[in-house]
């Protein structure tokens, strides 16, 4: 059996009832094959199997009171997956469907991404099941602060630096952030996302959806389009979706449709994001409301159905696995030219593979999400060197970043005979430099 195939059998059978972390593994070794081709010193250095196996997973109870005074028990998710090209650097999760197969799914891809973003991260993931959705502000502060403080002994500035994912934004960070201050009594860089009072960077908020943006008018470019008058359809409307939204408007494009886990809203005039962010951001409401303040705009229950609007891009930015061969299928019939991940495997493998065969531009989550997390990095370089970067500054590295992904991923396709597959390209991109420093600190 070839190296590949044998590597993701055994992680198969190893890590039973992973069904997310086989799909990432699937998508991720498969597009590594001509570069173990290349290398055969990879085989014989388990170079795959120990990069499929994370270096540590911490798991952890977190008790914490709700207002009424009932006592709950949540999981607790850490996995520090590769630390070969910096300190593990990656995002926590707060949602009920959290599982140990998601964080590690998460966590693998988030290696990758981390080296194709140029800085020196490695990658990791966490979490937790408990639901933020309906609780008081005290009772997100109890819970974070219970998290804290089992987490806290395994986290550091130069060891592991969590930030937010979905369920997590600015106001758990800052209660993370409290608790870690208050235990270890270090004001420092642990974790990133945070607010600009106490250690942030500007433009982080932004970093996700903007660099999505800037990498999918990177590919535009080379094709000698741009974002102008294109219809675009958005799901999700958490952080990355609402600041890919405002990015790509700026930019001329008409968004039409957003979602949340209920339902969709299709505005045939274009979504109007103040409305938006102030249902979301502010109000932390339904996106159904949305249909009730806008003239002319539709509200409809279920997802699904947002990708049976016709559009030029599609910019998924919700979860896992929401565009499936189903979904690809229809998409394609009604003309998507390009389609870019700003959430973390959106799309199923299927689906991948029917945009690719239709000639679709498919930009893969490692490479069009990565912008959040070097945002993150350059959020980690301004606290160590006690510096503030102004927007301006920060936003312009962020694009110099997302062009130069597209290039390096381009550019690795090619090099390795897939001219035009990008998933491929930026799983090789991302893997080089990091199989590179596993193979330079020996078997550890
Ligand atoms: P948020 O929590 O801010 O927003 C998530 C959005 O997705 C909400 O609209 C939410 O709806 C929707 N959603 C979540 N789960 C589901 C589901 N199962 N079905 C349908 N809709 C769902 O998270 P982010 O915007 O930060 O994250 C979105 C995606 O982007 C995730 O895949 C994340 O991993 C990825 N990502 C985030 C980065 C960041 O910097 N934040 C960086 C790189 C990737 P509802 O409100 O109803 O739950
Ligand atoms: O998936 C991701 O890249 C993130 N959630 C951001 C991680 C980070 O450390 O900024």
């Amino acid at each position: 059996m070839q190296y590949v195939e044998r590597v993701l059998e055994e992680l198969k059978q190893k890590n039973p009832n992973e069904p997310e972390f086989h799909q990432a593994a699937t998508e991720i070794l498969n597009g590594l094959k001509p570069v173990v081709e290349k290398h055969p010193e990879y085989e014989k250095a388990a170079l795959l199997e120990r990069f499929v196996e994370p270096e540590r997973v911490i798991m952890f109870r977190v008790p914490w009171v709700d207002d009424a005074g009932n006592v709950h028990v949540n999981k607790g998710y850490r996995v520090q997956f590769n630390s070969a090209i910096g300190p593990y650097k990656g995002g926590l999760r707060f949602h009920p469907s959290v599982n140990l197969s998601i964080i590690k799914f998460l966590g693998l891809e988030q290696i990758l991404k981390n080296s194709l973003t140029g800085l020196p991260i490695g990658g990791g993931k966490g979490g937790s099941d408990f639901n933020p959705k309906g609780k008081s502000d005290n009772e997100i502060m109890k819970f974070c602060q219970s998290f804290m403080t089992e987490l806290y002994r395994h986290i550091g500035q130069d060891t592991d630096v969590p930030a937010g994912d979905i369920g997590v934004g600015g106001r758990e960070i800052g209660y993370l952030f409290g608790q870690y201050k208050r235990i270890r009594d270090e004001h420092v860089g642990v974790l990133t996302g945070r607010g600009l009072s106490y250690g942030g960077s500007l433009a982080r908020t932004e970093a996700t959806g903007y660099g999505l943006v800037y990498i999918t008018e990177e590919a535009l470019k080379c094709r000698g389009e741009s974002f102008e008058g294109k219809t675009v359809v958005i799901s999700g409307s958490g952080n990355v979706a609402i600041y890919a939204c405002q990015k790509a408007q700026s930019l001329g494009a008409k968004v039409v449709a957003m979602y949340d886990s209920n339902g969709y809203i299709y505005d045939k005039n274009g979504i109007q994001l103040d409305v938006v962010k102030q249902i979301k951001e502010v109000e932390r409401g339904r996106i159904k409301e949305y249909a009730n303040r806008v003239a002319g705009a539709e509200y409809h229950e279920g997802c699904k159905g947002i990708w049976t609007i016709p559009c030029d891009i599609a910019l998924p930015c919700a979860t896992q696995n929401e565009i499936d061969g189903e979904s690809a299928r229809i998409l394609v019939k009604n003309g998507v030219k390009y389609v870019a991940e700003g959430a973390n495997m959106p799309t199923d493998l299927e689906g991948i593979e029917i945009f690719q065969k239709a000639g679709v531009v498919f930009l893969p989550a490692k490479a069009a999400n990565a912008g959040g997390v070097a945002t993150s990095a350059l959020e980690m370089a301004q606290s160590s060197g006690r510096l503030f970067w102004t927007f301006e500054e920060v936003d312009a590295k962020l694009k110099n970043i997302m062009v130069n992904i597209y290039h390096n991923m381009d550019a690795a396709a090619k090099e390795y005979g897939c001219e035009g597959n990008y998933v491929a390209g930026a799983n090789i991109a991302g893997f080089i430099k990091v199989a590179n420093a596993m193979m330079a600190h020996g078997i550890v």
